[in-house]
């Protein structure tokens, strides 16, 4: 296995493209990819503050590094969501990348500053995990890109996650959801500019990405996913995926370029009248928004 490049001995083989790469041109096709998503999708311009989301993981360390070295002026967001040893560990892999790269590293604990985490969280409110965790982190993630001054907040979504994300909204043909699932989601009033940078590179290959630039995170998943609907959604694509390589890439790409807008055009209108929350003034269709309402029921 040669690397297309140079035709040293490869590390990987990125099946999709048809292509082996050595470290150093693996390293060079994350940033190609990279780069060309932010100008394809005219996510943010090197003048802007970009605040990206770290949760300590592969794919958010990696974003992180890959920006740093694309030149752009980014710090890292961390949420301390208070899921026992596997938060303790999250926080600190963020907290030693955040050093190493030499940025500020923006913290937020849900215990400390609300009152709850994500365990009492779902117990309070009966339902899977995931459910109160997504909503907190939209929420603060909002929320510290605003308070912070930034012009967009980036998160490590990458293709296997909104091709999974994708599958199961398809599914259900959940067409507010397909109108909002673009890598790309404008500013609003109260909420910033919301971009996913690593829409074109695979999981398998932001995990080879930290491993190359030797970057340490952590490994473990999340004790708290059983439940999530998205891994089956993800094996299922990943057995399509075995059998025809590019699947999913394609599943993605085609619905960016052919069918997203059908459904956003559907829904220019947005979701409704927006006022501020009366406990915190994020925008929100009621009288106080979903969150505030999660730290009632959570909080101790
Ligand atoms: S952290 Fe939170 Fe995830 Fe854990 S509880 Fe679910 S949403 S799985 S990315
Ligand atoms: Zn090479
Ligand atoms: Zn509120």
């Amino acid at each position: 296995m040669k690397c297309r490049v140079c035709r040293a001995p490869a590390v990987i083989d990125v099946r999709r493209h048809n292509a082996n790469f050595c470290a150093d041109h693996f390293v060079s096709h994350c940033e190609e990819q990279v780069r060309r998503t932010i100008s394809h999708f005219e996510m943010f311009g090197h003048r802007d503050r970009v605040l990206v989301a770290v949760s300590g993981g592969k794919d958010s360390l990696a974003l992180w590094d890959l920006l740093v070295r694309l030149g752009y002026e980014v710090d890292g967001l961390y949420l301390g969501l208070g899921i026992g040893n596997y938060s303790d560990a999250s926080g600190e892999y963020a907290r030693e990348f955040a050093k190493s790269l030499g940025r500020p590293l923006v913290e937020v604990d849900l215990r400390e500053e609300h009152g709850f985490d994500v365990p009492a969280a779902a117990a309070a409110t009966r339902r899977v995990p995931c459910s109160a965790c997504g909503l907190s982190k939209r929420h603060l993630f909002d929320r510290a890109a605003l308070d912070g001054g930034y012009d967009v907040l980036a998160t490590g979504h990458n293709l296997d996650d909104e091709a999974a994300v994708l599958f199961g909204n398809v599914l259900r043909w959940n067409t507010e959801y397909l109108a909002r699932q673009l890598p790309v989601l404008p500013a609003r009033s109260g909420f910033p500019r919301k971009v996913k940078p690593l829409v074109r590179l695979a999981e398998r290959e932001t995990a080879a990405y930290c491993v190359v630039r030797g970057i340490d995170y952590q490994v473990e998943e999340c004790p708290m996913a059983e439940g999530n609907r998205h891994l089956g959604y993800k094996e299922a694509l990943n057995l399509l995926e075995a059998r025809s390589p590019g699947t999913k890439a394609a599943f993605y790409s085609e619905y960016l370029d052919k069918a997203s807008h059908l459904f956003t055009s559907a829904q220019v209108e947005g979701p409704g009248q927006l006022h501020a929350c009366r406990s915190c003034g994020s925008p929100t269709p009621g009288d106080v928004c979903a969150f505030c309402r999660l730290v009632e029921k959570a909080s101790t």
